[in-house]
């Protein structure tokens, strides 16, 4: 991994809910947090403590023969599994009861009662482990969103991806690599909508992605207790070193009403993007009433609009007198009247 500097993630110790709010939120960066109070569960939760408390609920899984999962290429399956079956079987390396292959790696991203409608919420699908994990409360209460359970097996390695919301992972037991590109860098990542087409970002194909060598790699290695935030539009991608068991905590940090009402997840674009992108989308097919080298001249200055429009920093775009509209973007946004 020689084509791309390894930024550290910062870290900050002794941090509470004022130091957060006042110091790290609006850097809008992401930071490992040590020392924080997570309850019990750094203790208690042992496999054996873990399946007895979980016990059988029934928990959707993916499962894949290699520990590197492929959205794109769909290399894993959904299975329904009991949690304390899970939980045993993702513990171990090699499985006397398995779907694919006696190594295959296991994964759960807790869901919520309703799939479609709910936000996961571990106080609500698993209330005898909710009570040991403390959350940070670093927001006010009514911006909660969910609180995710990630249990991966040691290798487990989960795509690039970003979501919309501000996002604490706490690492509970096991370790884990994150690494995380910045949404400036967006254009560097190879998107399919949320996610990154980059699979393997250690060893990347460069012939076939070589604006990835572009992309800032931050990296940090979680252990137990520690907890990242992940600023919404972050990228990040993690692998297990060890097995282990974390949990995300979502919060919305724009207005409620910014937000898809139907996104349990907290990845679907902010209602605002989602209108912008289906504007744009239309404004493509009117270009399209123009002969090519049209085309190419408007799509060129939509893009220096554009960018003039709503980039912080942009040295690359050569400033001319064109566009004599409001140029400088702002942290502030205004919602529609
Ligand atoms: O911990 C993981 O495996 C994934 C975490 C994640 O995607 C998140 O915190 O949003």
């Amino acid at each position: 991994m020689d084509f791309q500097e390894k930024i550290p993630v910062p870290t900050f110790t002794h941090v509470d809910r004022e130091v957060f709010m006042r110091e790290i939120c609006p850097e809008r960066r992401p930071a490992v947090l040590k020392g924080v109070n997570l309850g019990p569960c750094l203790e208690k939760w042992t496999v054996e403590y873990l399946a007895q408390r979980g016990g059988d609920k029934e928990v959707k899984i993916h499962v894949s023969a290699v520990p590197q999962m492929d959205f794109l290429h769909k290399n894993f399956v959904y299975k329904t599994l009991q949690f304390k079956e899970f939980v045993k079987r993702a513990s171990e390396d090699k499985h006397t009861d398995f779907f694919l292959c006696e190594d295959e790696s296991y994964y759960l991203r807790s869901l919520g009662e309703d799939v479609r409608k709910e936000p996961a919420d571990l106080s609500k699908q698993f209330p005898d482990l909710a009570e040991d994990f403390h959350i940070p409360h670093f927001f006010e209460a009514d911006q909660f969103f969910s609180s995710v359970f990630r249990i991966s097996s040691c290798g487990l390695q989960l795509w690039t991806h970003y979501d919309v919301m501000d996002n604490l992972l706490a690492q509970v037991t096991g370790m884990k690599r994150v690494v995380l590109y910045s949404p400036q860098d967006a254009l560097h990542l190879y998107l399919s909508g949320d996610k990154s087409e980059v699979l393997d970002i250690d060893v990347p194909d460069l012939k076939r992605f070589p604006e990835f060598v572009k992309a800032k790699r931050y990296e940090c290695v979680l252990e137990p207790g520690d907890v990242l935030f992940i600023p919404a539009l972050w990228f990040h991608n993690t692998t297990a070193l060890l097995f282990g068991v974390g949990v995300n905590v979502f919060w919305r940090h724009l207005p409620a009403d910014s937000y898809d009402k139907k996104d349990p997840y907290g990845n679907k674009d902010p209602a605002a993007a989602t209108r912008a992108l289906q504007v744009l989308e239309r404004a493509l097919h009117i270009l399209d009433e123009l002969p090519a080298d049209y085309r190419d001249f408007y799509g060129r200055r939509m893009i220096q609009r554009i960018q003039k429009r709503t980039f912080y920093a942009d040295t690359s775009v050569t400033k001319t007198q064109e566009d004599s509209g409001s140029t400088s973007p702002t942290r502030q946004f205004t919602k529609p009247g």
